[in-house]
């Protein structure tokens, strides 16, 4: 498996097993997205124990308002800090 199929393996599994853990297996609730972020992302994206930072993530991640975060709204998560990332290391080149 190259590189990046395996890097996408690696997202849907993550996701996969927070979004398994209560209510519908294929979103995340907030609780979800929650332990998510702490154990994946630390504090980069803001303090998810402060409430409102918490509650502004989601609401941004969950662009179709249902209440939940799917793997089409979480992807576009990744892949904004990727870009974030990338053009991070470029500069430092
Ligand atoms: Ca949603």
């Amino acid at each position: 498996m190259s590189d990046i199929q395996q890097a996408m393996t690696l997202l849907i599994t993550s996701f996969d097993r927070y979004s398994g853990k209560e209510g519908d297996r294929h979103t995340l609730s907030k609780t979800e997205l929650k332990e998510l972020l702490e154990n994946e992302f630390g504090d980069v994206l803001g303090k998810t124990s402060d409430k409102e930072a918490l509650d502004r993530i989601f609401k941004d991640l969950d662009t179709n308002q249902d209440n939940s975060v799917d793997f089409h709204e979480f992807v576009r998560l990744i892949c904004c800090c990727t870009q974030m990332c990338h053009e991070y290391f470029i500069s430092k080149r």
